[in-house]
């Protein structure tokens, strides 16, 4: 295949459009000017991205944590290519349904597994989380107990953009921004050991963190709840991985009071944590599961909110409409794609990989950071993790400055040096596509250490955060 080869005016007028005309995704405009525009990224292959100018840069992050096959994949090329051909549109409205949709929410039911067994396909991860939440709504009306209505989730907790997303998200920032939350939801602690109870007893956090979720439905009354939402490791939040316990003694809290249990897997799905889901690896069974990212790989906009059967009996002994629905959903170009990514990842072995192989693999290199003089933590699941950079070895204490001040300096001397890695606050993340070899693993550990002796002299010189 011939590359995109660009001009160096080409790209000096590329830049000049990004600030005359487009409007980046949770972007600083005035920075985005300031800058004279994006970095180009042009094209990509394997677990490696390119830029205009023609830098080689690892994707340690898998595009924005979902391109899991990676890159360069003519398979999931000619699945869109023949879809299209055949039928490039059709929608589920009118009491029908096109042949990869269908395929598509078996291969998923399938790969979920008990009685997760109905799925309703949307275009984005909060998409996903928006149909849960009028579901699960719909479904205590229709199931008699209209007073359930608030949902719980944790402070730090991302789902998504839209306003019941971003409302059952975590994010301060976000909410903000629009006067969110919007009714209804309420917040509870993350389980971040290190970040909020640094040197308690795991078990004891674990414990603590879920009695945080009991005593909040107790004080609500269980009466009026309806669900609790989380990631079973939280991603955007900085690659917060809960202490063992920690997932089962919700589950029980939940089950306790009837309260439904919505997984958000739009990070953790598809192999990320060595399971096709995250709540396998925690070992507890969701009622609802919302997925995204992986689903695709990120090479079409596809989303899926899938549904245990005792809710969806419920709708069907009731009968009446679900009024709900996105033009795309079930979209069957982005279903082909979607089930040639899910063929590609059981025929590649690629989920039992990152458990037996990579996974083990990054976990091992991480502890050439561990003894550096900087690093609080690393810690990591799967291909999924997190470096905590700390201004007093033994501490969680930060360098002082804007909240962030380390992690934003490190990760820019890494994608300097050909590594693409975000952060977090003072965390380091990563969350490389699923097919990274061993001396990717490797380089992007060394680049991580490299970035942080070279920051070492400036960061040092800064005063320790109070
Ligand atoms: N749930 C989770 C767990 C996510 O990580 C969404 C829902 C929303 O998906 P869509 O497709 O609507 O973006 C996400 C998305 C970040 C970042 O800063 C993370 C996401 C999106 C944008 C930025 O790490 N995750």
């Amino acid at each position: 295949m011939s590359h995109l080869k660009l001009s160096a005016q080409e790209v000096t007028e590329l830049r000049r459009l990004d600030v005359a005309h487009h409007l980046p995704a949770q972007s600083d405009y005035r920075l985005q000017a300031e800058l004279g525009g994006s970095r180009l990224i042009t094209r990509a292959d394997g677990s490696t991205i390119y830029d205009a100018e023609g830098n080689a840069i690892l994707d340690g992050h898998a595009g924005l944590w979902c391109v899991n096959v990676g890159y360069g994949r003519e398979e999931l090329a000619r699945a869109a290519y023949e879809q299209m051909q055949e039928l490039p549109y059709y929608n589920t409205f009118f009491k029908t349904a096109s042949v990869p949709t269908l395929r598509l929410a078996a291969e998923i039911a399938a790969r979920l597994g008990g009685s997760l067994a109905h799925v309703f396909f949307n275009n984005s991860g909060s998409e996903a989380v928006d149909t849960a939440f009028r579901l699960v709504r719909h479904y205590w009306t229709v199931k008699g107990q209209p007073k359930r209505r608030v949902f719980i989730s944790r402070w730090n907790a991302y789902h998504g953009s839209t306003v019941a997303a971003a409302s059952l998200g975590g994010m301060k920032p976000m909410h903000q921004q629009g006067d969110l939350p919007i009714p209804g939801i309420e917040h509870v602690m993350q389980p971040y050991l290190f970040g909020d109870a640094f040197g308690e007893d795991p078990a004891g956090f674990a414990a603590r963190a879920a009695a945080a979720l009991e005593e909040r439905i107790l004080a609500i009354g269980p009466e009026n709840v309806a669900a609790f939402i989380g990631e079973p490791v939280q991603g955007a939040g900085g690659v917060i991985i809960p202490p063992p316990g920690y997932w089962t003694q919700i589950e029980a809290i939940c089950r306790k009071y009837g309260i439904l249990l919505i997984c958000d897997e739009v990070i953790c799905g598809f192999g990320r944590l060595g399971r096709w889901f995250g709540f396998q690896h925690f070992g507890v069974r969701p009622d609802i599961v919302t997925m995204a990212k992986g689903l695709s790989s990120g090479y079409l906009p596809i989303s899926a909110t899938a549904v245990a059967a005792h809710i969806v009996a419920t709708l069907r002994d009731a009968g009446g409409e679900f009024v709900h629905g996105y033009t795309y959903s079930g979209h069957p170009v982005c279903a082909a794609v979607a089930l040639k990514n899910l063929e590609i990842l059981s025929r590649e072995r690629l989920v039992e990989r990152t458990a037996e192989d990579t996974g083990p693999y990054i976990a091992k290199a991480l502890e050439r950071l561990r003894s550096h003089p900087l690093v609080g933590e690393a810690r990591s699941l799967g291909l999924i993790g997190g470096i905590e950079i700390v201004a007093r070895k033994g501490t969680n204490q930060r360098f002082a400055g804007k909240e962030g001040t380390a992690g934003p300096m490190v990760r820019d001397i890494c994608i300097r040096r050909g590594l693409m890695v975000r952060a977090i606050r003072d965390t380091i993340v990563f969350c490389p596509p699923l097919i990274i070899t061993h001396a990717e693993i490797d380089r992007l550990v060394d680049t991580i250490k490299a970035a942080l002796d070279e920051a070492a002299p400036a960061l040092t010189a800064l005063p320790v955060a109070a």
